[in-house]
């Protein structure tokens, strides 16, 4: 199916967030989980920078997709979690994790209280297929979902298990999280059908 696809912007806080009222999906994770790699494999071009040393995406960027013939919408980008730079760690990590606060704070508090209605927005929280049962995962979901937007999980990097442990990392994240979640590959393609049907429905469905 045909998907076009363009940048709109990279937002640091409210004042830039795009004025369209269009439904969103943003993509959440850790850093390096491979956000902005599944959304350049969603759309098949490379319009999210990604980039060999993790907690590039600082911002949170904005794209236009269309799949189709379905209606227009933001994927978004959102800046990973989990990450100091090296350089930034005089600057305490309880630093970097507030200045994702506040972005992510600001992202969330559109979807409410707006005069023209709320912008239905859906989250996907990305995890590493590799990687079940980290604490860093659970808080994010678990903060994710009470800001009660509807939210999903999925795991990346499928590619790189091998056929036992897809099965058994299947079965973690599912008691983790209390649902099946769909592990996928950016790399394989794996998936990604799966993703936008979730991606179309998700923004108006109701907080689980
Ligand atoms: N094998 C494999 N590698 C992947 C996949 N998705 C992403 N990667 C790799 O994982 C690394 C991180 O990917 P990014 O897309 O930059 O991750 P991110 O979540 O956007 O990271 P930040 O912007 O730092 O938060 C890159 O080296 C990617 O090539 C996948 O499905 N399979
Ligand atoms: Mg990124």
């Amino acid at each position: 199916m045909q998907v076009a696809a363009q940048f709109v912007t990279s937002a640091a806080g409210e004042n830039d967030f795009p004025r369209d009222r269009l439904p969103e999906v943003a993509m959440v994770g850790r850093s390096n989980v491979g956000k902005s790699t599944l959304i350049n494999a969603l759309v098949r071009q490379k319009i999210a920078r990604v980039s060999a040393e993790p907690g590039k995406t600082r911002l949170a960027n904005f794209y236009r997709v269309r799949r189709g013939n379905s209606p227009a919408m933001f994927l978004v980008d959102l800046p990973g979690y989990g990450y100091a730079r090296r350089e930034q760690q005089a600057q305490s990590r309880d630093e970097v994790a507030r200045s994702f606060a506040r972005l992510t704070d600001a992202y969330f508090a559109r979807g409410k209280g707006h005069p023209e209605g709320t912008i239905p927005i859906g989250v996907v929280l990305l995890v590493d297929s590799r990687h079940p049962g980290l604490e860093s995962d659970l808080e994010a979901w678990n903060w994710l979902t009470s800001t009660g937007q509807p939210c999903a999980v999925i795991g990346t990097k499928a590619d790189k298990l091998s056929r036992t442990e897809r099965t058994r990392h299947a079965r973690e994240f599912e008691s983790m999280f209390a649902r099946p979640v769909t592990l996928l590959s950016a790399v394989s393609g794996e998936g990604l059908d799966e993703l936008w049907k979730l991606i179309a429905r998700l923004p108006n469905q109701t907080a689980a």
